[in-house]
């Protein structure tokens, strides 16, 4: 392990909170293997504007940025790419020459680690349990994919019509066809998990006070199922634990953060991340 120079690049990692957060040890693993001079921190912040204004300020080379700030820090980016652009979100901030750019790598981390796990995403029907960041991120990401079509379901709440406008906006322009539908309608539920090829939470289902609960019942999963989790912490849900008892093929959501680590990587240094180095780091 070499120490930081002068002329060391320095990527961050801006939320609150972020103690539990693994990028660090991720991205630092994959720079020590690969000889980059480069070093990843993390900090806490209160207000993202001012915060990407000082890491601009400071020479910084990116930036992630995660929860509550991926929607604010939109307004605080020169260039946004075109999947931040239609999630309106960015989780990724590059400084090249004198401007920001934002991305999302969220969807894009998730899909190709379904990839890698050997499924077919092009062309696949996609069951989404929730409506929130990383669930616009999937939506988003799954239509510029090629996917089918993706039922989004959520529990009823103030909003939802603007989120069923998005997702209707989205179909007529992608042709991936984007409906939304009630948790509650366990019928409904069960017929699309069924017909799916791909099952994903996005909820906090699964992890604090949730853990050791699932919104899909074991007996509706299947070993033609991909079922993955966004949920990392436990790292094997109770969906997770269903579905690999019923035979199906799982993505854990740790692999979800490797994923969008990876195109993180390539937007930053173009490199493709070694896998079982950044993996290992996690773990
Ligand atoms: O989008 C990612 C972000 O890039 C890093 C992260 C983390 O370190 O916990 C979580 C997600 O928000």
């Amino acid at each position: 392990m070499s120490f930081p120079r002068a002329t060391t690049a320095v990527y961050a990692l801006l939320g609150r909170p972020v103690q539990h957060s693994k990028s660090p040890q991720l991205h630092n693993a994959v720079f020590d293997h690969l000889g980059i001079d480069a070093v990843y921190v993390a900090h806490e912040i209160d207000k993202i504007g001012p915060a990407v204004a000082a890491l601009r300020q400071l020479g910084y080379a990116g930036a992630n940025v995660t929860m509550p700030f991926k929607t604010e820090v939109v307004d605080h980016v020169d260039v946004l790419g075109d999947a931040a652009r239609e999630m309106r979100a960015v989780n990724t901030l590059t400084f090249r020459d004198g401007l920001i750019m934002g991305d999302n790598t969220d969807g894009a981390g998730l899909f190709n680690e379904i990839r890698r796990a050997g499924t077919r995403v092009a062309g696949a029907k996609v069951v989404l349990l929730g409506t929130g960041g990383a669930a616009a991120a999937i939506w988003t990401q799954a239509a510029l994919d090629g996917v089918a079509s993706v039922k989004v379901f959520n529990r009823a709440k103030p909003g939802l019509d603007e989120i069923a406008h998005r997702l209707a906006s989205l179909s007529e322009r992608s042709g991936c066809d984007l409906t939304l539908g009630d948790l509650a309608e366990r019928e409904v539920l069960a017929a699309a998990v069924d017909e799916a090829d791909i099952v994903v939470n996005a909820t906090a289902v699964g992890m604090g006070e949730l853990a050791g609960q699932s919104l899909i019942e074991r007996d509706w999963i299947s070993p033609h199922h991909t079922i993955a989790d966004a949920v990392y912490h436990p790292r094997l849900t109770k969906l997770l634990e269903d579905a690999r008892e019923a035979g199906a093929r799982t993505v854990e959501g740790i692999r979800m953060l490797l994923g969008q680590a990876a195109v993180c990587e390539k937007i930053w240094l173009g490199i493709d991340m070694p896998f079982e180095v950044a993996s290992a780091a996690v773990n």
